[in-house]
């Protein structure tokens, strides 16, 4: 038999309500021996009382839900308690002595997912709602709960099942009066599946750049301008600006949010050869903020000549994903300057505030972040390619008995996304990033 779990599912504060989720066979004698509800009925709001050995400790709104129209899809009580932590944690010891376990983090959605009650993508976008911190990652969430990216998977694989049966009775009865599949039909059909697939990809995004937020840093040369355009994407005076070069000796990070995207923005030490050792830390700090952004914001003062630490700093930047920013266009342009750069350039005044529209549009573009973008998990957008890749595979083959191995190849990455194909400890390490009671 499975363990009856239990976990408060609201904050552990003193607030106006605590609800207490427990899930398993015992809720029915937990609604008895501490509730003295005989036999509730599912899905009906009991004003009643919670006693611990006959003992009143609260007044409690009790509903019971009956496997398995339940979240979990076992037996489940969720009790509201008033929101104090002593009341909850007396209710919760006296559970526990009763047998029941303390959920472990996600333990409540996972059971759902094993019970059939939701898929892998809805049970983790439930951990998504839950974590996420501006409107578009929310709203994303929803639409994954709601099977926006599963639906699609489902279908596509039915699709392959479909073609799979086709194979199979062709390979079994093939010498029989069946009329032979035609190796150009199989092929047909798995091409528009392929290419479906490849167009689907496309609109999928990372969805780090949404829950976990876009990094970016600012590099250049010292006094360009790049605490000014910090200053101006941020809408505050965060970090000091003044025109001795090698004002910011450390690097400054604050948020900011962007189209709906929490970004982490960079400002950091003016790049130069530096003779003071605190400015060279600084300098060290900026060279490993390049490294580890998602983009550079490279900034160059487009009213002077290029000099040597520009193209120290370019060299650093050129291959990376990196937006080269001219500033100070409002002091003239230097046209050696934008001649080196060519077009794929930004030219701005932070000083004017001009072309910082732009600017946020390259950001966006630079990470294929579109209006129609499903965000998914790097993993997830890494089992789409690994499909379509044993599609293309299966492609080039002329004997259908490899075809169908690359089929089926092709088919378990896309189960492994909808959780058909799955080992505990895949679902222990996805299920535990939740918080508990959820
Ligand atoms: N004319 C003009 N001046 C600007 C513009 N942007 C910044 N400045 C000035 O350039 C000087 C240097 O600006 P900062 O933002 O401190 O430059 P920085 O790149 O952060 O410099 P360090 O911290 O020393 O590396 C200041 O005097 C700013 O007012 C601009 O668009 N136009
Ligand atoms: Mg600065």
């Amino acid at each position: 038999m499975k363990s009856t779990i239990i976990a408060p599912s609201t904050p552990f504060l003193k607030s106006a309500m605590a609800l207490l989720r427990i899930s398993g066979d015992k809720c029915i004698d937990i609604a008895k021996d501490f509730l003295h509800l005989k036999s509730p009925k599912p899905r009906y709001a009991y004003h009643t009382r919670f006693f611990i050995d006959n003992k009143e400790i609260d007044d409690v709104i009790a509903i019971y839900y009956k496997a398995p129209k339940s979240y979990t899809g076992e037996d489940m009580l969720e009790i509201s308690f008033h929101g104090n932590p002593l009341i909850l944690e007396k209710a919760i010891n006296a559970l526990i002595k009763y047998g029941c376990e303390y959920a472990k983090a996600g333990e409540f959605t996972k059971r759902a997912f094993l019970n059939g009650k939701m898929g892998l993508e809805q049970a983790k976008s439930v951990e998504l709602i839950i974590n996420a911190n501006t409107e578009k990652a929310l709203e994303n969430a929803l639409a994954l709960l709601k099977g926006k990216f599963s639906d699609y998977i489902e279908n596509i694989r039915k699709a392959f099942i479909h073609i799979i049966a086709n194979l199979e009775a062709d390979i079994e009865f093939g010498y029989e009066d069946i009329e032979p599949l035609n190796i150009n039909d199989i092929k047909y059909e798995l091409k528009i599946l392929k290419d479906n697939l490849k167009d689907f990809y496309k609109k999928l995004g990372d969805s780090s750049y949404l829950y976990d937020g876009i990094k970016i840093a600012i590099v250049g040369k010292p006094n360009v301008g790049k605490s000014s355009l910090f200053n101006e994407l941020l809408r505050k005076k965060r970090s000091i600006v003044s025109d001795i070069p090698g004002t910011t000796r450390d690097y400054v990070e604050d948020r900011f949010e962007l189209a709906g995207f929490p970004v982490k923005l960079i400002d950091t030490a003016g790049i130069r050869k530096a003779y003071d050792p605190v400015e060279a830390q600084g300098i060290e700090l900026s060279i490993e903020h390049i490294k580890q952004s998602d983009i550079v914001i490279f900034v160059v003062d487009v009213s002077n000549s290029l000099t040597e630490e520009d193209f120290y700093i370019y060299n650093l930047v050129k291959s990376l994903n990196t937006i080269f920013v001219l500033n100070k266009m409002d002091i003239g342009i230097n046209e050696k300057t934008l001649d080196f750069f060519k077009e794929n350039v930004i030219i701005i005044s932070v000083r004017e505030h001009k072309n910082f529209d732009i600017l946020t549009k390259k950001i966006l573009d630079m990470l294929s972040l579109t209006e129609d973008t499903i965000y998914v998990s790097k993993r997830n957008k890494f089992l789409i390619s690994n499909a379509i890749t044993a599609l293309e595979n299966a492609l080039e083959q002329n004997s259908m008995e490899i075809i169908m191995l690359y089929i089926r190849e092709s088919l378990s990455y896309l189960e492994e996304i909808l959780g058909l194909i799955t080992d505990e400890n895949i679902l222990d390490e996805i299920f535990s990033t939740f918080c508990i009671g959820k």
